[in-house]
């Protein structure tokens, strides 16, 4: 399962093409919107988010409520287009936009506009834009669908917000109640309050998001090639994200600091299966999951456009200049939780297609099942 998405943030529409869903996989709307939703909230949200009450349209792949197993194309028309109009006209219009010369530091701004040969920043931030992710989005709602008929449930937990840090508790209901998508209604507060000052300041903050998958089977992923190992594609996957700095499975940089007979989680067996007393491998062991829950904490840079924005410079005339100022967000690191469940949604469908079979659902079910069965007891959740 692999896909692509297009589209301007303040374009038409935004478009996802996700290639290699199985036939018979119950599809709904209303499942892709509730993500949809989750992704647009999130304290710290700037005004689009009031313009914008993403809804996807399923134009492709799906008939009767079920995917047929051609491409699923799914598009999320953007509200705000109407007020864009002539800037973002695909026909050249009578009066030509204002280009956008004052570059972003911490955008893609400068390098997009010297690698494409571009004179106006627009062309390069309206796709750079975190807007792009409402697409991710809802191709990873449909690859959730799939999981879950395994099991397999991906939720995420706000874990820091700028110097505010919280353990994750990953009790969905609490995340879910909370502005900043945090378990902890104490740290919640904190957190808030840490936004509240850094909008007053002009200023943004970044964080920490932790992604987990539970119901998870053992032996997705190889330890055969590099670009197999499930680890190597989760954290592509996850570092793809805008903002996006860093990611560690477990507590690696705790860890590394650490020795092995400390780190590693030993194997013993209860109740007549293999047990772990913690999991600081994340879920992962070898490029494969070993059965516990996928653990990564996702670390997001503080959004770059400021409202006191930094020095720059002009990229037309190289002078000296402040940096661009555009409508932004304070604080991504809510949503961008939803986000990274998406991309990992994704990245463990493939998986789950790979080794059991992407044509057809009941097929893959099948299959399953028959790997449990010579899983045996020893490997099977009680
Ligand atoms: C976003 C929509 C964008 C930004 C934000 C994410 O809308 P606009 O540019 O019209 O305000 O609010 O994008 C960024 C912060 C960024 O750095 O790209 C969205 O829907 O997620």
């Amino acid at each position: 399962m692999r896909f692509l998405t297009a589209g301007e943030s303040h374009g038409p529409s935004l478009v996802a093409i996700l290639d290699g869903v199985p036939a018979g996989l119950v599809l709904e709307a209303a499942d892709i919107d509730r993500d949809l939703r989750r992704r647009q909230g999130g304290y710290g949200r700037g005004g689009r988010q009031k313009i914008e009450r993403d809804a996807v349209r399923l134009v492709g792949g799906v008939r009767q409520g079920r995917t047929t197993g051609a491409p699923v194309a799914l598009r999320i028309d953007n509200r705000d287009a109407v007020n864009w109009e002539r800037v973002m006209s695909a026909e050249p219009v009578a009066e030509p936009p204002a280009p956008v010369t004052r570059l972003r530091p911490g955008h893609a701004d400068l390098a997009g506009a010297l690698k494409h040969g571009l004179a106006d920043v627009r062309d390069v931030l309206e796709r750079a834009s975190a807007r792009e992710t409402a697409a991710r989005v809802a191709a990873g709602a449909v690859a959730k669908s799939l999981l879950r008929l395994v099991g397999i449930r991906v939720t995420s937990e706000t874990v820091a917000i700028g110097d505010v840090s919280a353990e994750p508790g990953f009790d969905e209901d609490a995340v879910e109640a909370s502005e900043v998508r945090c378990g902890d209604a104490a740290r919640s507060r904190e957190m808030i309050a840490a936004i509240d000052a850094a909008r007053q300041a002009g200023d943004t903050l970044g964080g920490i998001t932790a992604v987990r998958s539970t119901g998870m089977l053992p032996g997705l992923g190889s330890y055969a090639q590099w670009d197999r190992r499930l680890d190597g594609r989760v954290a592509q996957a996850l570092c793809s994200i805008p903002s996006v700095k860093g990611i560690s499975f477990g507590d690696a940089f705790v860890a590394a600091r650490e020795r092995g007979s400390a780190v590693h989680d030993p194997i013993s067996v209860r109740g007549g299966a293999f047990t772990r007393g913690r999991n600081r491998a994340g879920g992962l062991e070898g490029g494969v999951t070993n059965g516990e829950d996928l653990v990564a904490l996702v670390a997001l840079k503080p959004i770059s456009t400021l409202m006191r924005p930094l020095g720059s410079a002009d990229l037309r005339t190289g002078e000296a200049a402040p940096a661009h100022v555009e409508r932004s967000d304070i604080c991504v690191v809510p949503a961008a939780g939803v986000v990274a469940e998406a991309m990992l949604a994704l990245v463990l469908a493939d998986a789950l297609c790979d080794k059991f079979g992407g044509d057809a659902v009941d097929a893959l079910l099948a299959a399953v099942e028959r790997y449990r069965a010579r899983l045996g007891p020893l490997a099977t959740r009680p």
